[in-house]
């Protein structure tokens, strides 16, 4: 029996959609996305990828409608805790993502004094996300009003219809604008891969096993770099040094030169202006950093 068509559900619009797109074309999916539609075939699989709002993806992963999606922690978690989904199978973290990092924060108008989560005791507090907070404020007996607000939670303060709020932040710059100050981080979060939380046909198991191993391969060069330059063969050991990772370079001798080799290797982590520095210092000329696409080992 042919296997159902894969299902993945991303963002349709919003901060997630470009870097779930990229990251799944360069898993080696592709896709005509080209009609805006809710479902998208891919071209060369059984996959199909839905696009959806970002609070719709924990629900159809938890009732089974799709196999694997790519949320904010945040989110998944706020609608995992929400009332009716204690009974459907939990959707599992494949892995963290490099990309949708912010944390979850209670923050409050300037000049007001925070003394700790009793601060806002039976205060309200305009928020997207009362069930994190209410698991964060569990431990310390705290207790307040939600104000539910999916957009503009900055202004609830201003407005005069919250104390204070619990909303994601990055830069910071929201809250400095709206008169507010971060007094408690609770919650820190990136975009993950998720699967259904039931068993799912061998086919299916082995295509998330394969995104899991590409991911990982695309996440490690984006760290690594491709490191080649020229240099005086005996001050071999003292480059190895200078290069993170590079354990075992490959030496190649220089046409026309018995001292100087060429010497390339895969550094593990970005090269920053002051190690090629470094590597002029001590005689390396020629020096080239190279992006990586793909690392398998
Ligand atoms: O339409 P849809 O429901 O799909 O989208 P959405 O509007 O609910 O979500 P969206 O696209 O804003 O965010 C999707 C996910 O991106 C979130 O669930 C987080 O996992 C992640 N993310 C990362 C962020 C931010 N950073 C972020 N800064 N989501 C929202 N913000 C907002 C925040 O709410 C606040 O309004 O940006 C503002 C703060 O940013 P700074 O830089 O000023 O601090
Ligand atoms: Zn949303």
């Amino acid at each position: 029996m042919t296997p159902e068509r894969f299902r993945i559900a991303i963002q349709k619009g919003g901060r997630l959609f470009d870097e779930s797109i990229d990251l799944l074309k360069k898993c080696g999916l592709r896709f005509d996305l080209r009609n805006g539609r809710l479902l998208a075939h891919c071209t060369d699989r059984p996959v199909d990828l839905l696009r959806v709002r970002d609070d719709d993806i924990p629900g159809l992963l938890a009732h089974g409608v799709v196999d694997a999606g790519i949320v904010g922690r945040n989110e998944l978690e706020e609608v995992l805790l929400g009332k009716g989904y204690e009974e459907c199978p939990q959707p599992q973290i494949v892995r963290e993502l490099s990309f949708g990092a912010c944390r979850l924060s209670i923050a409050l108008p300037d000049g007001v004094k925070y003394e700790g989560p009793e601060t806002i005791q039976g205060q309200r507090i305009a928020t997207s996300y009362p069930n994190l907070l209410r698991r964060f404020l569990a431990d310390s007996g705290v207790s307040f009003k939600p104000c539910l607000l999916t957009g503009s939670v900055e202004v609830a303060p201003r407005a005069g219809i919250a104390f204070g709020i619990c909303d994601l932040v990055s830069s910071g710059a929201t809250l400095e604008a709206n008169g507010l100050r971060e007094v408690e981080k609770i919650y820190f979060s990136t975009a993950v891969l998720v699967r259904r939380g039931e068993e799912l046909c061998a086919e299916h198991e082995a295509l998330i096993k394969l995104l899991n191993t590409r991911i990982a391969g695309i996440e490690a060069a984006k760290e690594s770099k491709y490191v080649m330059f020229n240099a005086p063969r005996a001050k071999l050991a003292e480059f190895v040094k200078l290069l993170p990772g590079a354990n075992h370079p490959t030496v190649v001798p220089l046409a026309g030169s018995d001292d100087m080799v060429a010497i390339h290797t895969l550094s593990k982590e970005n090269v920053v202006w002051e190690t090629l520095e470094q590597l002029k210092a001590l005689g390396a000329s020629s020096i080239l950093i190279v992006p990586v696409e793909k690392v398998m080992e």
